[in-house]
């Protein structure tokens, strides 16, 4: 086989640069144990706000009740910030002690 024929077969033999993109840094959010926030509560809160069903709602919150902290998911900085914020807003708007936070993957 000529080069050129095996040129052909294998591709331009110059390369192109690869994209210089980044991973965008992701984060956990977390949820914490408390003494006071109803079971209940916090179940509907993981539905809503982190999109997951029933039983993994009441998973996550079963977890957290056991360990103390739990991770509700992972994502992007500005929505994990917008996640924690919806938690915390919720909790507050009915007087519960939940508490939320993020931490870099
Ligand atoms: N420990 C709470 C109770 O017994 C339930 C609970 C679970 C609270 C998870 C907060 O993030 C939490 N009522």
């Amino acid at each position: 086989m000529t080069d050129k024929q095996s040129q052909q077969l294998e591709g331009p033999v110059v390369q192109e640069a690869e994209p210089k993109v980044q991973r965008p840094r992701l984060y956990k959010v977390l949820l914490l144990n408390d003494d006071y926030t109803p079971m209940e509560f916090v179940v509907v809160l993981i539905e809503r706000v982190f999109h997951k069903n029933r039983e993994e709602a009441t998973q996550i919150m079963l977890h957290v009740h056991q360990k103390g902290v739990g991770v509700c998911g992972v994502f992007t900085r500005e929505v994990a910030e917008t996640k924690v914020r919806q938690v915390l807003g919720f909790a507050k708007e009915r007087l519960h002690p939940l508490q939320c936070t993020l931490e870099p993957e």
